[in-house]
């Protein structure tokens, strides 16, 4: 096998701005206080910051909706600060990607203000602008009845020139219009090159697969009865330009910089949609995040994404094994992510927060199974400390989530308090929000350091738990969830070629507590590690034969990680003549291997 990519065992760490690190205390955190913890970063094991959106924006979508591509939201810095925290990365070998944010832009953006003023105008069509229909009773309606993402009309009316314009998310994120070559130009010079040129190391980029709609624009079936407007993701994911567009973005900018890119692909659950995204042969993008497995639980986008329903170990694993298992079978490649600003946090939502014992042991076993898994590992800001949801107690006032007010707003004026109480208990598990709390650097009173004493109010609430759950003391305790995550991430580097690239076997796959699969080396056949998980509260008998499954001698069984075992010192690799049978403790995780 040829020299691998850096970016396949490279360890990638999202940082949401805005709830990292408040270095000027006006309750919002900036590029200053990122700067200020790189080493906290970089001692973590991290090679590359994906910084979220920092570019100036009105902030309607928390920096998604983006007024001006190269200046940077005054209240996270200014461009010299970009400047300094990429020289911070790269002084430490570590790198910058940034978020392409380019399915549209703020209705604040230069371009588009030039688009509305006019049917004449020469950026008309940089954005995507449609007559209105009529229905039998005269009354003026929208060019179709898409659905957007966060609830309510995909079009919005324009008095000044008398048309709807498109916007799949909020109305004040209008889409740009990718048929318009010029456009697309526009977007690889400055909202790409800029960032490349001022040394940026590549993009993760937003909502990959959108940017080529139907042109046809028909209206979506119905599915969900007695709604104006109508689930339609298949309207404007992958479109029949989308391959073309992204080759041109390959091979007009991320190949000349070398630069590294990530896409968000969502709405595409079908392996044999994914790969055209990510063979090597199609240069296109590098990896790409898919959803599958992290939408998990939710009604999905449209039909109210906050119908929270209750889903099936099993379940789970299917989808880790089928996206763990496409790439073998491919030259592609993919990611490996269990949290994002966009979905709950991982400890909730697939762990269990109920005891102090039962959240640290399941905070564990997450990071064991994600750094046992094939692909290159993402972590999100407060996921290596395992970070909560918000408390179940605080009120639907905390939701400040520009998705989270759409589906709730939209449930209060259904009036059926079946549907309100319905979305209220899955805003608690699923609403982007819980990603969003201010990070929690030690125990300091009001703001856990996410701030000095004395600043404003952090933007978001301070999660209560910060006296216990916080950064700097997870640092100095050795049984830490985040000391838990750096031994665990030094051997997912030292065993690579089983962990990074190892092929995955799933094994007891209708199990509904044990969470179990083989990684053989592509290295050397011979080699292979099981890892066992208990994704359960109660204790578990595991009938698995460890030497059998590792095809070695019992003696030659090494235990290289328990998750259940106070770490005394190292790493507690002892010789273990595993009998065929053993227990797990509630949340507790092994890894063998067998050389
Ligand atoms: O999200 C893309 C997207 O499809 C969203 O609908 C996402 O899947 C959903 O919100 C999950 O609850 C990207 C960004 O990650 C998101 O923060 C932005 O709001 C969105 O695009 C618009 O830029």
């Amino acid at each position: 096998v040829g020299k691998e990519p850096w970016w396949k065992e490279a360890l990638f760490y999202q940082v949401y701005p805005a709830s990292f690190k408040d270095s000027n205390g006006d309750g919002w955190g900036d590029i200053p206080g990122l700067v200020s913890e790189i080493d906290y970063l970089h001692q973590l094991g991290v090679d590359v910051v994906w910084l979220s959106p920092m570019f100036e924006s009105p902030q309607k979508d928390m920096g998604y909706d983006i007024s001006d591509y190269q200046k940077v939201y005054p209240r996270y810095g200014t461009l010299e600060d970009v400047d300094s925290l990429i020289d911070a990365c790269h002084s430490r070998g570590m790198k910058l990607i940034l978020d392409l944010v380019v399915n549209h832009t703020s209705v604040e953006h230069e371009w588009f203000k030039e688009s509305r003023s006019s049917k004449s105008n020469p950026k008309r069509d940089w954005y995507i602008w449609k007559p209105a229909r009529y229905d039998r009773s005269g009354n003026r309606i929208p060019p179709t009845n898409w659905r957007s993402y966060f609830a309510g009309p995909t079009w919005t009316w324009d008095e000044q020139t008398q048309e709807y314009y498109l916007h799949l998310y909020d109305t004040s994120q209008p889409d740009l219009n990718w048929e318009n070559p010029e456009c697309r130009e526009a977007i690889y010079d400055n909202a790409m090159r800029f960032w490349l040129d001022r040394g940026v190391d590549g993009f993760r980029i937003d909502t990959v697969n959108k940017y080529s709609k139907r042109t046809d624009f028909p209206d979506a079936p119905i599915t969900v009865p007695n709604s104006a407007h109508q689930p339609a993701p298949e309207m404007w994911c992958n479109g029949p330009r989308i391959h073309e567009f992204i080759h041109e973005m390959n091979t007009k900018v991320l190949q000349p910089y070398g630069a590294v890119s990530v896409g968000e692909l969502s709405n595409t659950p079908l392996p044999s949609q994914v790969i055209p995204y990510v063979s090597a042969a199609a240069k296109e993008l590098d990896m790409v995040f898919e959803f599958s497995m992290i939408r998990l639980g939710t009604g999905g986008p449209f039909d109210g994404k906050y119908l929270y329903r209750p889903f099936l170990l099993s379940e789970l694993k299917r989808h880790v094994s089928t996206w763990q298992t496409f790439i073998e079978s491919t030259d592609a490649w993919h990611t490996v992510f269990c949290e994002n600003h966009d979905n709950g946090r991982a400890v909730s939502r697939f762990g269990d927060t109920s005891t102090p014992e039962l959240w640290l042991a399941s905070a564990k076993t997450i990071a064991l199974w994600q750094v046992t898994l094939t692909g290159t590992l993402f972590l999100y800001q407060g996921q290596e400390i395992g970070m909560t949801n918000m408390p179940a107690a605080w009120g639907i006032e905390e939701y400040k989530d520009v998705e989270s007010k759409g589906f709730y707003g939209e449930a209060v004026q259904s009036g059926d308090e079946k549907r309100i109480k319905a979305t209220i208990a899955g805003l608690r598990i699923l609403a982007r929000d819980h990603a969003r709390l201010p990070f929690p650097w030690d125990d300091s009173v009001p703001n856990a350091g996410f701030s000095e004493r004395g600043s404003e109010e952090p933007w978001m609430r301070v999660h209560e738990g910060y006296r216990e759950l916080n950064a700097k003391r997870q640092l100095a305790d050795e049984n830490s969830v985040l000391s838990y995550y750096k031994r665990v991430l030094r051997l997912r580097k030292e065993y690579s070629d089983l962990f990074v690239h190892g092929a995955f076997r799933l094994l007891l796959p209708e199990d509904e507590a044990l969470f179990a699969y083989v990684k053989e080396s592509g290295r050397d056949v011979r080699r292979k590690t099981l890892v066992i998980m208990n994704f359960s509260k109660e204790e578990q008998e595991c009938c698995l034969d460890v030497a059998e499954v590792l095809s070695c001698k019992k003696e030659e069984v090494r235990l290289l990680v328990d998750s259940g075992t106070a770490v005394k010192g190292g790493d507690c690799v002892e010789p273990a003549g595993t009998s065929s049978k053993q227990s797990l403790g509630p949340w507790q995780g092994k890894v063998y291997v067998n050389f």
